[in-house]
């Protein structure tokens, strides 16, 4: 029996994955930060296409900021750089505090999420060879029975950490409990209008031009919420998938997947990027400006949760002796 699953599944039963949006804490002193997540379901899945997920897991509510990058750079102390050695070295091409990071590889998020991992106690998510902070650390792919299953060989099976595969990014972003929604929006009818910031209402798009005047990235989380209590993912940024475009092609530099859309894409333009169809590609050391990621993790056991889920499984065991 999985402990895991079946307190999920307790817990899932007495509604108390219905709960607002938690938050893990990384790094200390002037460099720590938080990550909010919220906790999205494996019951219901699309019938077929992207968004079918076996296992709950958790999702980042915002994008990462330049804020956290930052916090992430100083506390590893060493460059986030590697193989191919000086392909991805820039910095961010839009420099507010809580935009999202931006011109940031896929390596580097990866380095980023495994020093969320190794920060707090736990295995790293992607394996690299060579020496961090030098041209020589290069990805690699975990074993068979290193890798969380089969069909990822990217993604380590005991991290926590982990940026989102395609299926569990689509399906936390788009699915409504029934299908997946073509936008993000709470109700599918909603339109998608240009953003106010600063009262934190409207959607952050704009149908005949950019999001936002002048063009550029938002501050994360100033839009509207989304289906499953994220924001931003239609649009600010295109967000790096764990995944590899062509499945499976589990190569170190084989394409991997942006999905979302960002800020120049709206509900008239031509191109359709925050539609829940839409893939985008690109080569993982490339540093986009308009391209940044979220991560996603395992749910965790609170000794609380777990407590209450036991205590729930005794009172039921009671009562049918009753
Ligand atoms: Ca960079
Ligand atoms: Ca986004």
């Amino acid at each position: 029996m999985n402990i895991s699953r079946t307190v999920t599944s307790v817990a899932v039963l007495l509604g108390l994955l219905a709960v607002p949006a938690l938050a893990d804490s990384f790094g200390t002193g002037a460099n720590q930060f938080d990550i909010e997540f919220v906790t999205i379901s494996r019951t219901s899945n699309p019938g077929g296409g992207y968004g079918i997920v076996r296992n709950d897991y958790r999702i980042g509510v915002y994008e990462i900021t330049n804020n956290q990058w930052d916090k992430f750079k100083a506390s590893l102390s060493v460059a986030a750089t590697g193989d191919p050695s000086s392909a991805y070295n820039s910095d961010p091409y839009w420099t507010g505090a809580n935009v999202p990071a931006n011109r940031v590889s896929w390596y580097e998020a990866a380095q980023f999420v495994n020093w969320l991992n190794t920060s707090t106690g736990h295995q790293p998510a992607y394996k690299f060879t060579g020496t961090q902070g030098t041209d020589n650390y290069a990805l690699d792919t975990w074993t068979l029975a290193e890798a969380d299953n089969a069909t990822n060989l990217y993604r380590h099976k005991n991290a926590m950490y982990y940026l989102p595969s395609e299926d569990e990014w689509v399906k936390a972003g788009y699915w409504n409990g029934t299908r997946l929604q073509y936008w993000a929006t709470r109700d599918w009818t909603d339109s998608l209008l240009q953003g106010d910031g600063a009262s934190g209402s409207g959607w952050n798009y704009y149908d005949r031009g950019y999001a936002t005047d002048p063009h550029g990235p938002w501050d994360v989380g100033s839009g509207s919420e989304e289906l499953n209590g994220t924001y931003d993912m239609m649009g600010n940024v295109w967000e790096w998938m764990e995944s590899p475009y062509s499945d499976p092609d589990y190569g170190p530099g084989s394409d991997r997947v942006l999905r979302g859309g960002s800020y120049y894409d709206g509900a008239g333009l031509a191109d359709l990027g925050l539609g829940s169809h839409h893939r985008g590609r690109s080569y993982p050391c490339d540093e986009l400006y308009n391209a940044g990621f979220r991560v996603a993790a395992e749910v965790p056991e609170p000794a609380s949760l777990s407590l209450l889920a036991i205590g729930s499984l005794a009172l039921i065991k009671r009562r049918r002796r009753a």
